[in-house]
C-alpha cells in the first residue's frame, strides 16, 4: 500500500480502518462518500475508496472487514498506512474488552511505529451508547504513549460527529510531519500528542 508516487510526492493519505464486525465501517465508508444510507453486508476482505475530503484532503479509504475470522489478515494492511481508523460500537459493551484487545495488537504492529491513529466511538446517536469518557478508561487509551491519537464520537447513521473526525483526520496526519508537542489543542473529546 504505497503512499509517495513515482515523483517521491506525497500522493493520497492511506487511511485503513480497522475495529470488530458491527462496528460501522462500511455504514461509515458510505456516508463519508456521500452515499444514501445503505444496506451493508459482513464485508469479507476489503471495500477501498477515494474521498476528497474538505481541505484539500485527498484520502485512499480502506475499509477491512472484522469479523474474528478475518483479523489474523489485518496486518497485511498496515503495510504503508499513513493513519488508522479505529471504530468501535459505543453499543456493544459486552465485546468492548475484545475491541481494546484488538486495538493494542494492531497499534503495536510494528507498521504502525510512529503511524498516529483516530478512534471513533460510533452508534453515539444510540439512546444506550457508552459515553465517549467511559469508552476512553475502558480503552485504557492513555497507555498508548508512543503515538498521536485521538477520541471521538460520531453516528454513521446519521452524519453527526463525521466532519469533526475529518477535522482530527487532518490534524493527525499533519502531526506525522510536524514536531509532535504534548498539548490539548484542537476540539477533540480527548487527544494525545507524542513528546518527540
Ligand atoms: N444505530 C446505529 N447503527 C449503525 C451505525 N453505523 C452502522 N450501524 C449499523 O450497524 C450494522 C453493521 O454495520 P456495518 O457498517 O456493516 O459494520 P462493519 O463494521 O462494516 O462490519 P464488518 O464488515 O463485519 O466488519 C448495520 O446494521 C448498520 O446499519 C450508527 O451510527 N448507528
Ligand atoms: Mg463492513
Amino acid at each position: 500500500m504505497g503512499s509517495v508516487n513515482s515523483r517521491g510526492r506525497k500522493a493520497e493519505a492511506q487511511v485503513v480502518m480497522m475495529g470488530l464486525d458491527l462496528a460501522g465501517k462500511t455504514t461509515l465508508l458510505y456516508k463519508l462518500k456521500g452515499h444514501q444510507l445503505v444496506e451493508t453486508l459482513p464485508t469479507v476482505g476489503f471495500n477501498v475508496e477515494p474521498l476528497e475530503a474538505p481541505g484539500h484532503m485527498s484520502l485512499t479509504l480502506w475499509d477491512i472487514g472484522g469479523q474474528a475470522s478475518l483479523r489474523t489478515s489485518w496486518k497485511d494492511y498496515l503495510e504503508g498506512v499513513d493513519i488508522l481508523v479505529y471504530v468501535l460500537d459505543s453499543t456493544d459493551e459486552a465485546r468492548l474488552p475484545e475491541s481494546a484487545a484488538e486495538l493494542e495488537e494492531v497499534v503495536n504492529d510494528p507498521n504502525m511505529a510512529g503511524v498516529p491513529f483516530l478512534v471513533l466511538a460510533n452508534k453515539q446517536e444510540a439512546h444506550d451508547a457508552l459515553p465517549l469518557l467511559e469508552i476512553r478508561n475502558r480503552l485504557s487509551l492513555e497507555r498508548f504513549q508512543d503515538h498521536c491519537w485521538e477520541l471521538r464520537g460520531c453516528s454513521a447513521l446519521t452524519g453527526v460527529g463525521l466532519p469533526e473526525a475529518l477535522q482530527s483526520l487532518r490534524s493527525l496526519l499533519k502531526s506525522r510531519s510536524c514536531l509532535c508537542l504534548q498539548g490539548r489543542a484542537s476540539g477533540a473529546e480527548c487527544r494525545h500528542s507524542k513528546r518527540s
